[in-house]
């Protein structure tokens, strides 16, 4: 659980980085999964450093990255942070290539949760850490940087930012309306991350996380994969029993995910 200062960091400045979340042990396991599943997921197009990989990681081939949506090391936190309805969403894993420009991950103010991202090799600020603005996650400095940062057409680090170096086994959480990119890094950047959305409650947040859930049926084609889903059957069935995820699954089916339509965003 974060402490009351740390809780307060990140409501502050949108984000926290929490240290030595997984042992040792867990790190091995978490990079042979990684391993066998990028190479399974791109079997057809094998990573060659020139463009990104990604795919998400909640089926039944990588056990401990299916479980850390559920492990209350990160959904304690998440729902600490955004209530005990906070909705567990995905668990990914990337093989990042070169700089990440700045970019929100919400395409609304309305629509927020938190992210939390964990590198499987160390990362300092010339080898593509995260870099983060500090209370971007806030209006009107959100806007202000939607609007301006396009058009300045500035380096990643011309940006003032604060970077999240971490090791292995630490965890940057931060806000889905945090500004953020990194700068530096290798051309086989491994990095995962668990995401929990806030449960929307008014008007506009339903709207944007259904335009959300819209959209997400779409990433899989965007990544080179259009017959890949995003949600593992597994996961979605649920056999298991998690009586969490069947809460999460009954919300999201609520607000669009699974459905005909976003399945035909594929298309
Ligand atoms: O690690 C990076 O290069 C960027 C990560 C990022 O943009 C994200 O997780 O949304």
């Amino acid at each position: 659980m974060l402490t009351e200062n740390e809780c307060l960091h990140f409501e502050t400045f949108g984000f926290v980085v929490l240290h030595r979340i997984f042992e040792p042990d867990e790190l091995v396991k978490l990079r042979r999964e990684f391993d066998g599943r990028m190479t399974s997921a791109y079997s057809h197009a094998p990573f060659d450093g020139t463009v990104r990989h990604w795919t998400p990681m909640l089926g039944t081939s990588t056990p401990l990255f299916s479980s850390l949506l559920e492990d209350s090391r990160l959904c304690g936190v998440a729902e600490q942070l955004y209530g005990s309805d906070v909705i567990g969403i995905i668990a990914d894993a990337n093989r990042y290539v070169g700089d990440t420009k700045w970019h929100p991950d919400t395409g609304s103010i309305h629509q927020f949760g938190v992210k939390f991202a964990f590198y499987l090799e160390p990362v300092d600020a010339e080898s593509g850490a995260l870099r983060v603005i500090p209370g971007s996650h806030r209006q009107p400095f959100h806007d202000q940087l939607k609007s301006t940062i396009p058009s300045l057409s500035l380096d990643v680090t011309d940006v003032p930012a604060h970077v999240c170096a971490s090791s292995p086994g630490d965890v940057v959480a931060f806000d889905l309306r945090l500004w953020h990119a990194s700068h530096g890094g290798s051309d086989d950047r491994a990095m995962c991350t668990c995401v929990y959305y806030n449960n929307p409650s008014t008007v506009e947040e339903i709207e944007a996380t259904r335009k959300q859930a819209e959209n997400s049926g779409n990433t899989s084609a965007q990544f080179g994969r259009p017959e890949d889903p995003i949600f593992d059957p597994d996961w979605v069935a649920n056999r298991v029993g998690s009586a969490k995820r069947q809460q999460w699954l009954d919300r999201m089916r609520e607000l669009g995910y699974f459905s005909a339509s976003t399945e035909a965003a594929k298309q």
